[in-house]
C-alpha cells in the first residue's frame, strides 16, 4: 500500500521536473495561506500530488502547504495521510538553483509520532529522490527509471554550517552558536533552498542546518508539517538528530515529539549530526 504512495510520488516528480524545465516562473495574484506569493509552477505542482494522491486507495487524506486546509477523502478506507510541499525555494526558482518537494507519509492522524515515512525529491542538474522509512534511500531518475544509489547517513560530526534567516534578527546565542562554528572550521553552505541544503548535509555526512526564532519571527519561517516533520524523520533515520521548539520560553526538544495546534505552523529548527546538535543545545540552554 505504501509502494503505491511512493510510486504516485515518483511519477508526480517525473511530471514536475518536466514543468520545471520549461516554465516561466511567473508570479500569480495569489497568495498562500501563509503570506507567500505564488507562482504558476507552485499552483501546477500542488494539482499534481493532490490529483495523484486522491486516487489512490490507500490514501485518506491529504494537506498541503498551497491548500488552507487538509482534504479527506469521502468513503475511504486507506489509513494514510500525505501532507507535502509541493515546491519548496519558490524564491530561488528563477535564479536556476536547485528546488524541492517535500512530504511526509502519515499513520491516520497528521502528528509527528504519526510519520511512518517521508522524504524529497530535488529538481537539479539530476532529479533525484530520498526516502525514509527504516533507513534513508537516496533515488536517481536516469534512462526512463528510479535506480537506487545507496543509502545516506551521517558522521557524528561533519564540515558544513548551513545559517538560515537574516542575520541582524538572529539573537545574540545564535550569533555565538553560528560564529563558534565557523572559528572551528565549518564552512559556510546556504543555498536558501531547504531541499537542496539539507540534501548537501546529508550527502557530506552532516553538519548543522538552522532556521532560529528571529526577533521579526519568533516561531522562525519552516513549517511543521510541510518541512520540518519530514527532515526530522530522515535526519534521524540517517543518524542525525533534528530539534526545535516553538518560542514560548520551554526551549528546544526533540522535534518529532512536538505537537502542532495548526496545520501551517512553523517551528525554529535545526537538524544536524549529533556533534552540532550538542552544541546547539549547549548554546540555547
Ligand atoms: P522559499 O522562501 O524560497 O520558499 O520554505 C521556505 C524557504 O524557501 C526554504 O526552502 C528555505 O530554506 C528558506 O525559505 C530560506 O529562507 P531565508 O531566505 O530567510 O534564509
Amino acid at each position: 500500500m505504501l509502494y503505491s504512495i511512493i510510486d504516485a510520488l515518483q511519477k508526480s516528480a517525473i511530471h514536475i521536473d518536466s514543468l520545471l524545465k520549461k516554465c516561466k516562473f511567473e508570479y500569480l495574484d495569489s497568495i498562500n495561506i501563509t503570506g507567500d506569493n505564488q507562482l504558476g509552477v507552485d499552483v501546477e505542482a500542488n494539482n499534481i500530488f493532490k490529483e495523484a494522491l486522491l486516487e489512490l486507495d490507500a490514501i485518506k487524506g491529504i494537506c498541503s502547504e498551497e491548500e488552507n486546509e487538509a482534504i479527506y477523502k469521502k468513503d475511504s478506507n486507506g489509513v494514510y495521510l500525505v501532507a507535502f510541499d509541493p515546491l519548496d525555494g519558490s524564491s530561488i526558482v528563477s535564479s536556476n538553483l536547485s528546488v524541492g518537494s517535500i512530504f511526509g507519509i502519515y499513520n491516520e492522524e497528521f502528528c509527528a509520532k504519526n510519520l511512518i515515512a517521508s522524504g524529497y525529491i530535488i529538481y537539479g542538474p539530476r532529479l533525484e529522490m530520498v526516502v525514509a522509512q527504516d533507513s534513508v534511500n537516496h533515488y536517481v531518475y536516469s534512462d526512463g527509471g528510479w535506480r537506487n544509489i545507496g543509502s545516506l547517513t551521517l558522521n557524528d560530526k561533519g564540515k558544513i554550517n548551513s545559517p538560515g534567516g537574516t542575520q541582524k534578527n538572529w539573537s545574540t546565542k545564535h550569533k555565538i552558536l553560528i560564529e563558534s562554528l565557523f572559528l572551528e572550521g565549518y564552512r559556510l553552505r546556504y543555498s536558501g533552498g531547504m531541499v537542496p541544503d539539507l540534501h548537501n548535509l546529508l550527502c557530506k555526512g552532516g553538519g548543522l542546518f538552522s532556521y532560529p526564532s528571529t526577533s521579526d519571527a519568533p516561531n522562525g519561517k519552516l513549517r511543521a508539517l510541510f518541512e520540518i516533520f519530514p527532515f526530522a524523520f530522515i535526519f534521524e533515520k540517517a543518524g542525525g538528530e533534528a530539534i526545535g521548539g516553538i518560542s514560548d520560553g520551554s526551549g528546544l526538544s526533540r522535534i518529532l515529539d512536538l505537537k502542532i495546534d495548526s496545520i501551517h505552523q512553523s517551528l525554529p529548527c535545526f537538524f544536524g549530526s549529533k556533534y552540532e546538535i550538542e552544541r546547539v543545545k549547549l548554546a540555547y540552554k
